[in-house]
């Protein structure tokens, strides 16, 4: 009797870990933590046509294909917008970034503009247990609007649900040029402290407008003429913080240094890690041992860097016995640019490389270049290799994960496609509004419309198309990915029907 009585409780006491043990959604991992690290890396103007994976031929980039090609690869994958902070808040938030009107190219100065009582997705993952942290570019602005560089810069990373942030505060070719370690300049000698400013240079500085002689590593195109750090002329004055200030060339290295340590330090309980690489945003600074080995100047040597940084962080997460229980993300906040303000020679040493493989334009563009990225998901032994031409978008993240973790947290805009994610289904989402310095597109379906906007066609700078017409542009993705073809007045009705949809979305 008592024997029976042991095994009974025995069953219900098993039963109800395995219960327990069960993610929401029913899985369980022998052997594994039933909460899975995830990492999510993200590139800095990475085109699709710069990954091998995507059809680069030129380019090697033999560890992003490792994961594209032992994942999803997605070939519908979309950044929220073409350029760098509107993205970065809709992956962060899971919120369109055209609803939010301070998320446009920032300066290095700007107030944070995530709310610090907003949903994000380190918040879901700390609600789970897990630590957070983000190691690299931030540019979603730091403090209230008047930052002290000099004392607690807040709020910031630490205040929207990173436990960790190791950042750069804007872009590397913004001032400030520091480093900031959970909210403090790091490295920064008290008595030599810094002032950063975007209207007004300071009493004896050089800038790169007046002191051109003194661009000793790169030479400014256009903008950028501002505050020489390190023989690079930057946009924004910035004096003092002489120990703070990086070294340009060694900043993969830095970062990457970074991401490892944190990987090292929370093995042991269950993790969520963005590692936002500078790369290949201007100015781009490959370290010595990479210089010259894509044979396309700074840019490609810069993606080569990258890549090679990607390898190093994947052999940790296999030393440290993570990677099993691991699932990565990758993906860039926005598409490939050229000449984007310096004489870097990538345009002059392009060859027959397509950093946007067939797509139309770039970053900046409403065309598909701006948006569309390369966009993975590996997890090695859980993730069946696999092609996905579901459409999703970084904004989706949040709803996705926060069902892998078993959290019940999403908004609006974010949709929950964690089986798309994973490879187990194809049923992306129906549609998507894209955008691009504050104008927006709609993607539905193989369809893609633009709206009228006034503006030039083409930025002539940077030399990329931005999507700007005097009339409704409407194409066909599925016969013509490089929208060459406006069949808008051929398809009125279905011009109609984008419009309704796109306005259902967005307001009228
Ligand atoms: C632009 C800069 C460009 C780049 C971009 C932000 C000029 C002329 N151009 O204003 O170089 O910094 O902002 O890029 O200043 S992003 O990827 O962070 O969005
Ligand atoms: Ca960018």
């Amino acid at each position: 009797m008592k024997r029976r009585y042991v095994i009974f409780v025995s069953l219900i006491l098993s039963f109800s870990l395995f219960i327990g043990c069960k993610s929401k959604r029913g899985e369980t991992q022998q052997g594994q933590s039933s909460k899975p690290n995830v990492v999510i890396v993200y590139l800095d103007d990475l085109g699709y046509g710069d990954v091998g994976a995507y059809g680069a031929t030129k380019l090697k980039t033999p560890n992003f294909d490792k994961l594209a090609e032992g994942g999803v690869r997605f070939t519908n994958g979309y950044a929220t917008s073409s350029t760098c902070t509107p993205s970065r808040y809709g992956l962060l938030t899971g919120v369109y970034p055209w609803r939010e009107k301070d998320a446009k190219i920032l300066p290095g100065t700007a107030p944070l503009i995530i709310g610090t009582e907003q949903l994000t997705i380190p918040k879901v993952f700390k609600e789970q247990g897990y630590a957070t942290g983000i190691v690299g570019k931030w540019h979603l602005g730091l403090g209230t609007g008047n930052v002290d560089w000099n004392k607690h810069v807040a709020p910031g990373p630490n205040e929207v649900g990173f436990d960790y942030a190791y950042i750069l505060a804007a872009t590397q070719d913004r001032v400030p040029t520091v480093y900031i370690d959970n909210g403090y300049v790091d490295n920064l000698d008290p008595n030599d402290p810094i002032e950063v400013s975007y209207e007004h240079n300071f009493e004896g500085q050089p800038t790169g407008k007046d002191n051109p002689e003194l661009c000793t590593y790169v030479m400014w195109h256009h903008g950028h003429n501002n505050t020489i750090v390190n023989g690079i002329p930057r946009i924004g004055f910035m004096k003092g913080g002489e120990s703070a200030k990086w070294s340009d060339i060694d900043m993969a290295d830095h970062f990457l240094a970074k991401a490892q340590s944190y990987v090292k330090a929370h093995k042991e309980e269950p993790f969520f890690l963005v590692y936002t690489m500078q790369q290949p945003h201007v100015p781009r600074t490959p370290h010595p041992r990479f210089v010259g080995k894509s044979g396309m100047g700074a840019r490609g040597d810069a993606i080569v860097e990258a890549d090679w940084c990607l390898g190093e962080f994947m052999k940790t997460l296999e030393e440290e016995g993570v990677l099993d229980n691991t699932l990565i993300i990758f993906s860039s906040d926005n598409g490939p640019v050229l000449n984007d303000g310096y004489y870097d020679d990538a345009v002059e040493l392009l060859g027959d490389h397509k950093p946007a493989g067939d797509l139309r334009g770039g970053k900046y563009s409403l065309f598909e270049a701006g948006t569309r990225v390369p966009f993975m998901a590996y997890w090695k032994n859980k993730i069946e290799p696999t092609v996905s031409d579901a459409l999703i978008c970084q904004i989706d993240i949040l709803a996705s994960l926060a069902e892998l973790v078993g959290s019940n947290k999403g908004t609006q805009d974010s949709e929950e496609m964690l089986d798309v994610l994973l490879g187990k289904s194809n049923q992306g989402r129906e549609s998507l509004v894209l955008e691009a310095t504050s104008r927006t597109a709609f993607r539905k379906g193989n369809w893609a419309c633009i709206p009228p906007y006034k503006g030039a066609k083409v930025n002539t700078q940077v030399n990329i198309e931005l999507g700007n017409d005097t009339e409704w542009q409407l194409y066909n993705l599925k016969e013509d990915i490089g929208q060459q073809k406006n069949v808008a007045k051929e398809n009125p009705d279905k011009l109609n029907e984008m419009i309704k949809a796109f306005e259902a979305i967005r307001g009228v």
